[in-house]
């Protein structure tokens, strides 16, 4: 497997989150992705490459450009300690923009788009450890830990080559994807969050939502419970293989987080870690060149666990 890395996403580093109009710690750490190519580099899992530069042009296809020339020069304009939270493109309290951030995003498109490259070009497996997240970002906004969609910067990349199924497994219902490519037939999203009803994005990720125009039945939500067992993840997961598979995608992303982890600080499934290596040879089954970009998940002394765990099961499929 490759893993692509770069430090750069430490230049991102907001010092809190506003809840509830009060700050609270920011649980979207540096340490997140240091712990998780740690973990990757012990097991000898991989040879870790350095991303390459992408034209700006590819965010463009996902995001507006005045979003993007916001992002760019609000963030460079800011001095290193500060946080800066309102503006028509931030849509919640939980993006703030710093100093750094506009490099590490474009980093973390880099090395989602560097890891799409290589699948294009034959690779069976590549993991994009992107810092920040992108689900939540839309067209005009971020929001939700996310600045730049990287997985769907990264499917837009892959669909010019052939069709594109988009699994998410963070914990929570990835709206920014979902709307990049609502109104698209050739690349297949699929979900499975929490409820919305019950936590955020609360806006979106209801099962009713299966795309519009030519999309009609290429998106696919499977909310789930607050208390979220392996059981019922495992089946829901096996429904959602069925879609992908009926899709015949010629590519296969994973919005992989690692929120739905039982010790989660945000989350709230029950999810162990060795459960991570029955997704990971469930998703193997479908035999797909795989691009694996990392979201959210947030108990950061478990995650390189789970990532291990998830690659394990990637390498060796269940069905062969
Ligand atoms: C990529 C990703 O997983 N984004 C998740 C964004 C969810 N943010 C909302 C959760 C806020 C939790 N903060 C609670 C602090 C209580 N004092
Ligand atoms: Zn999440």
């Amino acid at each position: 497997m490759k893993i692509i890395y770069s430090p750069v996403h430490k230049k991102h580093n907001p010092s809190f989150e506003v809840y509830d109009g009060e700050k609270s710690a920011y649980p979207e750490v540096p340490d997140r992705i240091e712990t998780i190519l740690a973990a990757l580099k012990k097991e000898k899992l991989g040879t870790v490459l350095s991303p390459q530069s992408f034209s700006l042009d590819h965010i463009e296809k996902i995001h507006h450009r005045n979003y993007i020339t916001f992002l760019q020069k609000k963030s460079a304009s800011l001095n290193s300690n500060a946080n800066f939270f309102a503006s028509y493109f931030i849509m919640d309290t939980y993006a703030p923009l710093t100093n750094g951030t506009f490099l590490a995003a474009k980093k973390a498109v880099d090395t989602a788009l560097t890891a799409a490259e290589l699948v294009k070009n034959g690779e069976r497996l590549v993991y994009a450890l992107s810092r920040p997240p992108g689900h939540h970002a839309g067209y005009v906004n971020m929001g939700g830990y996310c600045y730049f969609n990287n997985a769907a910067i990264a499917a837009e990349y892959l669909s010019q080559f052939g069709k594109v199924a988009l699994l998410d497994i963070d914990y929570h219902h990835g709206n920014g994807t979902q709307q990049a490519f609502y109104q698209r037939d050739d690349i297949l999203y699929v979900s499975l969050h929490v409820d919305p009803n019950k936590k955020y994005p609360y806006i979106s990720g209801f099962a009713s939502e299966d795309g519009i125009g030519k999309g009609k039945g290429y998106n696919k939500n499977y909310p789930l419970p607050l208390k979220t067992t392996e059981k019922v993840y495992a089946e829901t997961l096996t429904k959602a293989l069925v879609d992908i598979h009926t899709f015949h995608p010629v590519f296969f992303i994973i919005s992989a987080g690692f929120d739905t982890y039982v010790n989660d600080p945000i989350g709230s499934f029950q999810l162990s870690i060795p459960f991570y290596q029955t997704i990971g040879k469930l998703l193997a089954g479908l035999q797909l060149p795989t691009l694996v970009i990392q979201e959210g998940g947030y108990c950061v002394a478990d995650l390189g666990s789970m990532a291990v765990q998830l690659i394990k099961g990637l390498q060796s499929p269940e069905v062969s």
